[in-house]
């Protein structure tokens, strides 16, 4: 049977040596070990990482390995130095503040790098020992960004889902790492990626677009013959844990204890890991300017704040833990009383019934981040009010933002607007909280982390449906055999013939792609049968189809749709367009085309195409970055379409496509033999528009709604002579 495979930097485990020397083994008690707890204790699902402890001896390695099997765990060993360069280094010290926008603190460093991949490759080599045909494998997180293409190359059929749990940064941050497109690379060897919010989607997207070339439509991507897909699910907490947890008599007890110390003050409550990308200076002195500026809430209002140890031997994390401290030391000592201390301050960490106990009693919290993947502290405050009595501030540079609008959203640059909102928390009507938390709680129950799981396997799968059902076959000789057999008996048949890349190649200047004597000889064979009606149906503009093709006996179909003609007849406009537009898209046109030596403009009724086969390699892909993202931009608020194709970029009405025409004409009549055949995007609406029993043939190899495929255009036009043989 199949299984599902969990791949992460660290697996859910803390194993520490005990003072005999023996091995202790803690289940981890994070979100995601929790919310996939569900799927890899189950049957033969495995989870694999780093068990969290550097292992020198074979034997001690043999044991661990053993005793985690018996919890579906399985390890991957990394030695010292694996650890400093590919999880300190590369990890925290170039991606982590890249992907935070914190290019200042990133290192670039090709040892970093090196061990980076090494490291991913040992996971690889890991997975291997492990994957079997079927399997599903999920990796996590921005320490495995390469593994999946990693995992690709060795099993190419395999199904691989990525989630990244911080943010996808914009182009113009992640454009700043110099192993970037490897980076890219690396994770489109997925079929499923993850991202917290529909913005890292879009980032991810740009970034994929701009640096390995590949468009993508609604998420979807061809990454060479294969449909990937990228989408924003984001995560959930274990609703259910956390408000159980605020209802255990352990958690109670704990309330009760603290609130013998701190009396009846009102609590602003703080919880992060120690790391720059939370902002916590910025909202220690947010919380003066709150106290020196409101007299009415001192010895009323205490800040608890908690800080999670994190990288602490790390200078630039030790600089900011000494920050910090002395930003709380200042604030008590300038505010404090003999009876308030404004701010309690701890730095370690609770078990869950304390921190249960802190969400229970405080009665805002103050979540600020300057950058968060996610935040999940702001949804387990959420999740633990079970009175619905307490306000959430929250940063809208933190994921969760999208999802909780009823929260007091903040900009965490803005001390004033901190300060403010503060303000309206505490002095907030009790039935206003009530509302907004019911809310909350409502869409937080709701997505919770096992939902989050259903809809992430669920995309997978989705993916793997879709790639099989674009999986165009080869003709076939049994195949072959039946469509001529369906040709001879048919007596009423109509065939779709697109022009550019199906009955010809590519040439540089495509006024120099008319048709051959070969081309001559099975247009004539093929049109020269009553029975066939063969529809030309091309992106050209009307004058070039019919100056070299109106000698057959053909229809033509021009413009993407725009044009018809039926043989013999006048040319018609299928839908009066409007072409307002052209004029200012020209101007755009017109400069990169004096940016761009060797490129040109094609000027149709109704569409632009801007070549640049004629390009230096190179110079060419860099501008049609540019320009498709700007013209993406200005077409934004117009009923246009920008399509990216075989060096070319073309701009169209969005309402008319090769489909909406091809169904028009396959109305006219009843058609006892339909076929189609195309080589680009803009046949797939002709192969989706075509009756069930049609055959339709993908020129090319890459994924298609076509049944059948073959390689060129000479393959396609031999097809087509065996049918005209018949
Ligand atoms: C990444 C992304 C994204 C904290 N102090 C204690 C404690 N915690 C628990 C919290 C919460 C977790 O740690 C922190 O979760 P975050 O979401 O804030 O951040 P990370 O897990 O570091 O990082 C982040 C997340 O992945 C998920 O995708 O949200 O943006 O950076 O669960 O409760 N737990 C206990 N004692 C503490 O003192 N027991």
């Amino acid at each position: 049977m199949s299984k599902t495979i969990i791949v992460s930097n660290r697996l859910p485990v803390k194993i520490e040596r005990n003072q005999a020397g023996e091995f202790e083994y803690k289940t981890s008690e994070g979100g995601l070990a929790t919310g996939l707890g569900s799927v890899y204790k189950e049957g033969d699902n495995i989870w694999v990482g780093w068990p969290g402890l550097a292992v020198n001896k074979t034997e001690d390695k043999e044991e661990i390995c053993s005793r985690l099997k018996e919890s579906n765990m399985s390890p991957v060993f990394l030695t010292k130095n694996e650890i400093e360069e590919y999880y300190e280094g590369f990890s925290n010290e170039t991606l982590w503040p890249n992907f935070h926008y914190f290019n200042q603190y990133a290192v670039y460093s090709d040892a970093f790098w090196n061990t980076y991949k090494k490291v991913n490759k040992k996971f690889a080599k890991k997975l291997e020992e492990i994957i079997e045909d079927g399997d599903k494998i999920w990796i996590h997180d921005y320490q495995l960004l390469v593994l999946p293409a990693m995992i690709r190359e060795t099993h190419p059929n395999s199904s691989i889902g990525f989630f990244l749990h911080i943010p996808f940064p914009s182009y113009e941050s992640f454009r700043l790492l110099p192993w970037r497109t490897d980076l890219l690379t690396g994770m489109l060897g997925a079929d499923f990626i993850g991202f917290h919010t529909y913005d890292y989607v879009r980032h991810f997207l740009s970034s994929v677009n701009r640096l390995v070339g590949i468009t993508d439509n609604d998420g979807h991507m061809n990454v060479g013959n294969r449909l990937a897909m990228a989408d924003a699910i984001p995560m959930g907490i274990d609703y259910n844990r956390y408000a159980q947890a605020a209802a255990d008599p352990e958690t109670l007890a704990s309330e009760v204890k603290y609130r013998i110390s701190l009396g009846d003050m009102k609590l602003i409550l703080s919880i992060d890991r120690l790391d720059y990308s939370k902002g916590i200076p910025q909202r220690l002195r947010a919380f003066e300017q709150f106290i020196e500026e409101n007299e009415e809430f001192r010895e009323e209002v205490s800040l608890l704040i908690l800080v999670v140890p994190s990288r602490d031997q790390v200078p630039m994390y030790a600089n900011l833990k000494k920050e910090i401290e002395l930003l709380v030391g200042s604030i008590n000592g300038k505010f404090g009383t003999i009876n308030w201390r404004p701010i309690h301050y701890f730095y370690r960490s609770y078990p869950l019934h304390s921190l249960s106990a802190f969400y229970r009693m405080s009665h805002v919290a103050l979540v600020t981040p300057l950058r968060d993947g996610m935040n999940l502290v702001c949804k387990e405050f959420v999740a633990s009010k079970l009175d619905k009595k307490g306000v959430l501030i929250l940063s809208e540079t933190a994921g969760s933002a999208k999802e909780l609008s009823d929260a007091i959203l903040i900009n965490p640059n803005d001390t004033n607007q901190m300060v403010e909102a503060m303000k309206e928390a505490l002095k907030m009507p009790e039935e206003e909280q009530i509302a907004r938390m019911e809310t909350m709680q409502k869409s937080l129950k709701r997505y919770d982390i096992n939902a989050w799981v259903k809809l992430f396997m669920k995309g997978l799968e989705q993916v793997k449906e879709e790639q099989e059902n674009l999986r165009t076959k080869p003709i076939s000789s049994v195949v072959k055999n039946k469509l001529l057999q369906e040709y001879r008996s048919s007596k009423k048949r109509i065939i779709f013939l697109d022009y550019d890349g199906t009955l010809v190649g590519f040439y540089a200047n495509p006024n120099d792609s008319v048709p051959d004597a070969e081309l001559e000889e099975l247009m004539t064979k093929l049109t020269a049968d009553t029975n066939n009606q063969v529809v030309v149906i091309s992106g050209r503009g009307r004058d070039f189809l019919e100056k070299w093709l109106s000698k057959f006996n053909v229809d033509f179909i021009a413009e993407h749709g725009v044009w018809h003609k039926e043989n013999g007849k006048e040319w018609e406009c299928f839908v009066e367009l409007d072409t307002s537009w052209q004029e200012e898209f020209d101007r755009v046109l017109e400069m990169y085309v004096d940016r761009t030596p060797g490129s040109f403009i094609e000027r149709k009724d109704f569409s632009m195409v801007w070549h640049y086969r004629k390009v230096e390699p190179g110079l060419g892909e860099l501008r049609s970055r540019e320009l498709a993202n700007l013209l993406k931009y200005l077409s934004a608020d117009k009923d246009l379409q920008v399509q990216e194709g075989d060096m070319v970029i073309e701009i169209k009405n969005a309402r008319v496509n090769k489909g909406v025409a091809a169904a028009s004409w396959l109305k006219k009549n009843d058609y006892d033999f339909s076929f189609a055949c195309g080589d680009d995007w803009t046949d797939e609406d002709t192969f989706k528009a075509m009756p069930e029993d049609a055959f339709t043939v993908k020129v090319g190899s890459s994924s298609s709604a076509a049944k059948y495929r073959v390689e060129n255009f000479k393959d396609i036009r031999k097809l087509l002579l065996s049918l005209a043989n018949q």
